[in-house]
């Protein structure tokens, strides 16, 4: 289902959004001096907090939809479950917001409470993560293209560990979301042909102690030598995943090597190390993007139905470069 949102998207990506110096800019209402008479009332429903890239998230979103920049904001983070987080779109439509933004944890189940909304007259603005709603549900969507990401990650490995034979594990993230399908999607294309032989795939949830506790099930099962890669499909996972290694006593980066995606500062700092190997990055600043997709919604003017970040990537020494500029 989700391929053919991909797919119709695809062809409009070159409208991608910048999300470096230029920001929003103008969002500046005049000072917003006023009664406050257009203020504009969103909800945003969080995923939760599993991550560090989901704390730069957060944090961007909050800063962008500001009482300064026009809004009055109604945050709720459902803790990664999904029935929670549709209770809160929920309550946002009863409230009576302008908008509402979510950052759906998983990518089907949404049609009826998108069309709660679309009947109270709410737009739906997506942000993050997609689902697999039919678009005519919702407004917009502004994220990172995760299959490019999963792609870019299989390169590396196919080309940098995958010319002689290797056995990878795979540290799945939350089971449904988008995140996670479309990393592996694009991951696993990368490495067809290749030497790397995928042994397991499990989810850690896009937490650490989820990519710990999953990694240290693999090591008792296949054994510190019987496992050369693991592709984490997020830093923390990652991170998790050097501790289960350590422990297991080998050496993370080099008797087992680690491909991971995010690039938030504690998995920099372990690409710096030589713990990690290589990281795609995912951009969590979206929150500037988000809050001028909700007021050209609100104002009825015309937007793309989808807005892709930019994102990079980081060998070790590219880490060791970035990280002292590096924003989250
Ligand atoms: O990679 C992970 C987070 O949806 C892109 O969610 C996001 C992912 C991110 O928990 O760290």
């Amino acid at each position: 289902m989700k391929k053919k949102f991909l797919a119709g998207v695809a062809i409009a990506s070159a409208m991608t959004l910048f999300l470096t110096g230029c920001g929003s800019g103008s969002d500046d209402k005049a000072s917003g001096s006023g009664g406050g008479g257009d203020v504009i009332k969103v909800g945003f429903a969080q995923t939760g907090s599993e991550s560090g890239w989901r704390s730069a998230n957060t944090d961007s979103m909050k800063k962008a939809f500001s009482k300064e920049n026009g809004f009055d904001l109604v945050f709720n983070a459902a803790d990664n479950d999904p029935a929670a987080q549709i209770a809160a779109v929920r309550s946002f439509i009863n409230q009576g917001v302008d908008a509402i933004v979510v950052a759906p944890i998983v990518e089907d189940g949404w049609d009826d409470v998108f069309k709660e909304a679309a009947d109270a007259k709410i737009p739906v603005i997506l942000e993050d993560r997609t689902v697999s709603s039919d678009p005519s549900l919702y407004a917009t969507w502004i994220g990172d293209n995760f299959e490019a990401e999963g792609e870019a990650a299989g390169k590396w490995a196919a080309d940098n560990v995958g010319t002689a034979p290797t056995k990878m594990v795979v540290l799945e993230g939350t089971t449904g979301s988008s995140a996670a399908n479309d990393r592996a999607t694009g991951f696993d294309k990368a490495i067809a042909g290749s030497k790397i032989t995928k042994i397991d795939s499990q989810t850690g949830d896009f937490t650490r102690d989820g990519g710990k506790k999953v990694m240290e099930g693999f090591l008792q099962k296949y054994g510190k030598d019987g496992i050369d890669l693991v592709f984490a499909h997020n830093d923390d996972m990652a991170l998790g995943a050097i501790e289960a290694i350590k422990a297991a006593g080998a050496t993370p980066g080099k008797d087992i090597k680690i491909v991971s995606i995010d690039g938030v500062h504690d998995g920099m700092q372990a690409l710096a190390d030589g713990e990690i190997n290589y990281i795609v990055e995912c951009n969590p600043l979206l929150g500037d993007d988000a809050a001028a997709l909700v007021k050209k919604v609100i104002g009825k003017e015309t937007v793309e139905k989808a807005n892709f970040a930019k994102d990079g990537a980081f060998d070790q020494e590219q880490a060791k470069a970035a990280l002292p500029t590096r924003a989250y």
